[in-house]
This record gives C-alpha cells, structure tokens and sequence, in this order.
C-alpha cells in the first residue's frame, strides 16, 4: 500500500509538472551506436524517492537482466565495459533493489523482465538512488547497465554473488542525464 501511494503521488507529480527533478538515459547495444530505447528517472523534491520508467528494446525475449547504475564513463562508443564496477559510494555488499541503502550497492536495481517481442518495460519505484536531491546518492553522468543474466540479488553465495549479483556479460549501457 505505501509504495503504491508513493508511486501514485509521485506519477501524478510528474503529469502535473511539479518541481523535481528530471532525467533520462538512452540506451546502446555495448560497444555500438544502436539505440535501443529511453529509461527515465523522476525524483520529487521532498526526497520522495526516485520513479524510474520507459522502454528497451531488442533485449533477449523472456529473460529476466541485471539492472544496475555502474561507477565509471562508457564515453561515446558505449564501451559498457569502461563502465567499471557498481556505483558503491558506501562500499558495502551487493543486495537486492529493495534492500535499505547499506545493505545494497546504490546502484543496484536489481532486473527488468524482457518479454516474448525482447521488450522491457521498466517501472521501478526506488528510495537509494538520486537524481540530485542526495549528492552521495547522486547517479547523474553515471552508466545505467544491462546484463546478459539474472542478478542474484547477492545472497546465493555463488562466488560473484556479493559483488556482481552473478548477472553476467554487460549488453547494453547509456548514460543519465538530467533533462
Ligand atoms: C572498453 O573498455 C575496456 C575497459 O576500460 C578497455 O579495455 C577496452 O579497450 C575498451 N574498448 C574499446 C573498443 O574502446
Ligand atoms: C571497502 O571494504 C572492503 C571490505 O569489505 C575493504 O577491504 C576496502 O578497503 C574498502 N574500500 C574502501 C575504499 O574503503
Ligand atoms: C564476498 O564473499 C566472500 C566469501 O564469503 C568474501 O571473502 C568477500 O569479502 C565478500 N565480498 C564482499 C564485497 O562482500
Ligand atoms: C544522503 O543519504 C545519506 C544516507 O542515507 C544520509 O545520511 C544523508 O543525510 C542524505 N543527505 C541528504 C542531503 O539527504
Ligand atoms: C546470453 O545468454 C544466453 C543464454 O544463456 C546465451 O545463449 C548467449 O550466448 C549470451 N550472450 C552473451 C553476449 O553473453
Ligand atoms: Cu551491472
């Protein structure tokens, strides 16, 4: 119930144009120019938390892909690989998306559900990630990344659990910007 609230509050923030603030990431096949879609991210100002929505396509049909903001440039070419490590401002383990902001990477947004067409239609409601309002927090000009496996969630205990979620190669990236 509350984080239906929340996400009705913050939806409705965004239709009327509410103060907030706004950004997007387009994203890439790795290491290509081929975009593939736009994931747009809303954060309220009363630190309400972080909306993130919108589309991927040409995506592996019916897989479930590790989904996570990582620490470094990916530059022009959409090198996800350049892309480094999780954002981890608090160097603590990797978690799961809905775990509090020690007990996850920040940048740990845990998978999005591909569909039979190898679409993704992203809708994550998120308390540790900002677009602004947390300067720790702040995932702007960072890589939001797409793996070719599942994230984990970082508790299986299979060797890159704690740190990668196990998600795999990297075949998609894009940079965040604010709008
Ligand atoms: C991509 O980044 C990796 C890691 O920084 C680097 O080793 C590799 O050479 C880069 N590839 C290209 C095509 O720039
Ligand atoms: C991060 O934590 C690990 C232990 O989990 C520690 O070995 C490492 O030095 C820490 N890194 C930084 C930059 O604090
Ligand atoms: C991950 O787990 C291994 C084995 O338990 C441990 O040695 C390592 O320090 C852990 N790393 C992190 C980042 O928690
Ligand atoms: C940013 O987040 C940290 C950790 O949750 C918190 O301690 C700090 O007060 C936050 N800063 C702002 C400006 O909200
Ligand atoms: C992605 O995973 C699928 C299924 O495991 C595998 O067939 C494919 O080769 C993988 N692609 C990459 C780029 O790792
Ligand atoms: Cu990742």
């Amino acid at each position: 119930m509350k984080l239906v609230l929340h996400f009705l509050v913050l939806i409705a923030a965004c239709a009327c144009g509410a103060d907030g603030a706004h950004a997007h990431a387009d994203m890439y096949l790795a290491g290509t120019n081929d975009f593939i879609g736009t994931i747009n991210f809303y954060e309220g100002q009363e630190a309400w938390g972080i909306v993130i929505t919108g589309s991927v396509s040409r995506l592996r049909p019916l897989a479930t892909l590790g989904f996570h903001i990582h620490s470094l440039p990916i530059g022009d070419n959409h090198n996800c690989t350049a892309g480094g490590a999780h954002f981890n401002p608090y160097n603590v383990s990797h978690g799961m998306q809905e775990d509090s902001v020690l007990e996850r990477h920040v940048g740990d947004l845990g998978n999005i559900e591909v569909d039979a067409d190898g679409n993704a239609h992203v809708v994550i409601c998120d308390w540790v990630i900002s677009i602004g309002f947390n300067k720790t927090r702040n995932v702007i000009d960072l890589p939001l990344m797409i793996h070719n496996l599942t994230d984990d969630g970082g508790h299986t205990g299979h060797g890159e659990s704690n740190m990668t979620g196990n998600a795999g190669p990297r075949i998609a990236c894009g940079t965040i910007r604010l709008d």
